[in-house]
């Protein structure tokens, strides 16, 4: 039976850990496992043969570490093909009649990617690809991706090896308490942008005990129709007399895995803490157990790279605005490459409660090719909707598609061959749910039952593509009334007996019924609840328009959909005093907020960049105090997000826009400083610093600004700086104070550590701290000489430590 069948029939069993075991054989601290693996081939062989031996059917080669980022091409070639060996030897070691694989492992490349991190999204494809090539020659069976707690870097290392391997691929992510991935994904994001992509079996390992990934592992089995996998730790691990330990015997761990098989789990093994001791506990505790047979689910997602949106039961809203159809301002926009225009349009619609944004950038004079996939990169980093790809150009559509972090909606095909070559084959290999005009070189048929014959033609197409029924969504088009009496009859009846005949979900951009009407609103209020009556999944419309959403929230009201009216109450409560439908639309169209921001702290909590720089130029430009701008607008937004990110309402993708709108609003700060600043008196060099292990850098920064400003001369190491790194630049400058700044209670010992460090070897130095974390009685604790709440209280202190460290000298003399 090939791996793909005993998959899909299960339960195969995978391996366990294997870092505990490789330190309990020698694996010294600070020692990748590929590089030791190298040395000690036989243990590494022989790790792998006690798995075969206590039932695994599918073991992991040694290559988790191995990434062209950290080895060079003969190095990563030598590391991959020895790890390889070794897991095909114990295979053969291990002998006996069941069919044995060997997977090539793939772990994070240890870096974020962009826009949250350095490291560019092709770059990671590539460095993945480089991995899956050298394993795919080598002929392993599979290649397993797992631990990745990243939505984007999972996706790039999936298309990487679909791209050049042959074999299947599983995949697993790695969940925190919350149900949710590091950059905010829930199960069912995942398993929407892991299936679209093509992924053989996907799941969860590492993370927590099986006891805590039951609930997460039961939303994968709900919603995913390839196998599911499960390969836990075996529990939280603490430490103990300075050993790791873990709560989970080897019989705890089986009986709590065991039950998911009747659940429909498949893929089972452990991960750190487990041995082969709880994969022989897994085949017992499960011998004679099938999982039911695999169905396929029916769910229409769409999905963002943290939210995932179900088309088919709660009417979906698609913000039309990002189009420049009839929109002067936005074409202008476009020509520009204004890019925070257009983000401000995306974030005015997601406040007024867009679920999803429209991305047209299609006019004559653009390049849309390279704009489109350049908007939604942008787009993307600022927002957690998902998006609709909307072009009618296939080269623009493919680009998108790649960055695309999710499951795009692809707007759209239609029953023309030429399109449906073009459109389909882009679709099958990202992943999409595909919008399908029923339109074909015939034109647009004036009966719902022509629409509906094109419809049903597109399905088979799209089958044949092996895209699946539940990933196109037919749009049956709005035609104008003003031009047939019965065009909103005829789309109408479209929709419903698309609904009925084919069961998919159905969408329509609904503001075209009233072109060429005047106080068009009025009409397209009533036709969108015509439509929504009809059964229509989804609305392509202006949730800027209080009239539209009107619409929307009492239909949602009428129909039982909003529990106790709360959200219509909502709604209503912060309406104008006028009436929807009975004022004009520039009346009742609300403006798009964040293009025309004038709030630099919701500026930066949103996290866009250029507009928090435009915001600082101005302010400063209209005479506002710099020092305001620091403490009643920057930090309280910093403030707003860390709080959301406690509250886990955000997660760490936002935290770092903040985080650079911050650092963007920082350098318009600095550049003005530097025009007109200092104090007029030269002061004495300061070399500061954020301590090792930490990234945090923006409150040291500002202090850096500040001290700068009253004539200090700053030297800045920067952050995560190591103790011996401060030693040698207050040796080398040998100035007399040094600023050390910390944000966490976890880097708070490092900066300990680097003041034990300055006070040997430095001793002349005096040491001011200061950060979120830090309090008087603590800086004393460690033996600072000066703590400092905020940047004018780090320039007092350092005012005092000059002044001290100059008698000091003196004495001295
Ligand atoms: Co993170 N982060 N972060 N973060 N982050 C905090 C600090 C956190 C409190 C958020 C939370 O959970 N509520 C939490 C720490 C919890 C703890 O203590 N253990 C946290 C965490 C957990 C993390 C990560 C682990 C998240 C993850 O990856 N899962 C990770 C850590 C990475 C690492 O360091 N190894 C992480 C990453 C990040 C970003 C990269 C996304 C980004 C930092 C970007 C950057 O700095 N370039 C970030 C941000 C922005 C924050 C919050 C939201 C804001 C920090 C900030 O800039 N505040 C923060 C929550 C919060 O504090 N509200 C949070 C504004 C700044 C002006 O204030 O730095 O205090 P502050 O500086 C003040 C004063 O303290 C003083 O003057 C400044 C001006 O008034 N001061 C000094 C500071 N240094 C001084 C030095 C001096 C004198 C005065 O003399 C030398």
């Amino acid at each position: 039976m090939s791996l793909l069948e005993r998959m899909r029939t299960g339960p195969l069993f995978l391996d366990g850990g294997t870092g505990t075991l490789l330190q309990a054989r020698g694996l010294p601290p600070g020692e990748a496992p590929e590089v030791w693996g190298r040395k000690h081939p036989d243990v590494i062989t022989a790790i792998h043969r006690a798995y075969f031996d206590a039932g695994s059917d599918l073991v992991a080669a040694n290559t988790f570490g191995c990434s062209p980022l950290r080895y060079d091409p003969e190095t990563l070639e030598a590391l991959v093909t020895c790890a390889v060996d070794c897991a095909k030897r114990a295979r053969e070691e291990s002998g006996g009649d069941r069919e044995k694989f060997v997977a090539l492992d793939i772990g994070p490349s240890g870096k974020l990617l962009k826009p949250y991190g350095p490291l560019p999204f092709e770059e990671a494809v590539e460095a993945f690809a480089k991995v899956v090539r050298l394993g795919a020659a080598l002929g392993v069976d599979c290649i397993f991706i797992e631990t990745m707690n990243d939505s984007a870097e999972t996706r790039a290392a999936l298309l990487a090896a679909k791209e050049n391997a042959a074999c299947p691929v599983l995949v697993s992510n790695a969940y925190g308490a919350d149900g949710k991935l590091m950059t905010g994904a829930d199960p069912e994001t995942m398993v929407a942008m892991l299936e679209g992509l093509g992924a053989d079996a996907i799941g969860v390992n590492c993370s927590l005990g099986p006891d805590s990934l039951l609930a997460v592992v039961r939303r994968y089995l709900a919603a995913a129709s390839v196998p599911v996998l499960m390969k836990p730790n075996a529990g939280l691990p603490r430490v103990e007399n300075g050993a790791t330990v873990y709560p989970m015997d080897a019989a705890a761990f089986a009986g709590l895995m065991a039950p998911l098989v009747g659940e429909g789990l498949r893929i089972l093994g452990g991960c750190c803490g487990t041995t082969p001791a709880f994969i022989r506990a897994l085949r017992e505790a499960t011998a004679g157990m099938t999982p039911p047979p695999l169905t396929e689910k029916t769910d229409t997602l769409v999905a963002s790279g943290s939210r995932c949106v179900r088309l088919g039961g709660k009417p979906v809203l698609i913000g039309e605005r990002i189009n420049p159809t009839g929109k002067k301002r936005f074409k202008q926009a476009l020509v520009e490459g204004d890019i925070p225009y257009i983000l401000g349009e995306g974030i005015a619609q997601e406040e007024r409660g867009a679920d999803m944004l429209d991305v047209n950038v299609g006019i004559p004079d653009v390049d849309e090719a390279a704009l489109l996939p350049r908007v939604v990169e942008e787009l993307q980093a600022i927002t957690a909707l998902p998006l609709q790809l909307d072009t009618a150009n296939p080269e623009a559509m493919a680009r998108a598609l790649r960055v695309y972090n999710g499951k795009a909606m692809v707007n759209s095909v239609n029953g023309r061959e030429e399109v449906m070559d073009a459109v389909f084959p882009l679709v099958k290999k990202y992943g999409g749910t595909v919008v399908a005009l029923t339109l074909d070189e015939h034109g647009i048929p004036d009966t719902a039952q022509g629409r509906l014959a094109i419809a049903k033609r597109i399905l088979a197409r799209a089958e044949a593509y092996g895209i699946r029924k539940k990933d196109l969504v037919f749009d049956p088009l709005t035609m104008a009334v003003s031009t047939d009496g019965r065009a909103a009859q005829i789309t109408l009846e479209a929709v419903r007996l698309i609904r009925r005949e084919t069961g998919c979900a159905t969408v329509l951009g609904v503001s075209n019924i009233s072109f060429g009407l005047p106080a068009r609103e009025v009409l397209g209020q009533s036709f969108f609840l015509m439509a929504l009556e009809a059964g229509l999944s989804a609305a392509i419309m202006n949730p800027r328009s209080d009239a539209m959403m009107g619409a929307y929230h009492s239909f949602l009201a009428l129909t039982g959909q909003d529990e106790h009216c709360a959200d219509y109450v909502d709604f209503a409560s912060a309406l104008p005093a006028a009436r929807p439908g009975t004022a004009s639309a520039a009346r009742t169209e609300k403006p798009a907020s964040a293009e025309g921001e004038k709030d630099l702290r919701r500026t930066v909590v949103r996290g866009l960049r250029d507009r928090a720089r435009q915001l600082v130029e101005a302010a400063l430009e209209a005479g506002d105090d710099p020092m305001r701008l620091v403490n009643e607008e920057i930090i309280p937004a910093l403030d707003d997000v860390g709080r959301g990110f406690e509250a886990k309402t955000l997660f760490l993708p936002q935290l770092m826009m903040s985080a650079e709108a911050a650092e963007a609003a920082f350098s318009a700060l600095r550049s003005r400083a530097g025009k007109g600043g200092g104090a007029g008196k030269t002061r004495c060099r300061i070399v500061l610093a954020t301590v090792k292990g930490d990234v945090h850098d923006i409150g040291k920064n500002i202090v850096r600004l500040l001290l700068e400003n009253y004539g200090y001369q700053v030297t800045d190491l920067g952050r995560d700086v190591a103790p011996e790194t401060v030693v040698q630049a207050v040796r080398e400058l040998h100035a007399p104070i040094c600023g050390l700044s910390a944000l966490m209670t976890t880097t708070v010992p490092a900066m300990e550590e680097t003041i034990q460090c300055l006070h040997r070897e430095a001793p002349w130095c005096r040491i001011m701290v200061g950060g979120a974390v830090l309090t008087a009685s603590y800086a004393e604790r460690i033996h600072a000489d000066a703590y400092a709440k905020d940047a004018m209280a780090a320039v007092r202190c350092a005012e005092r430590l000059e002044q001290e460290a100059a008698e000091a000298a003196k004495q001295a003399e």
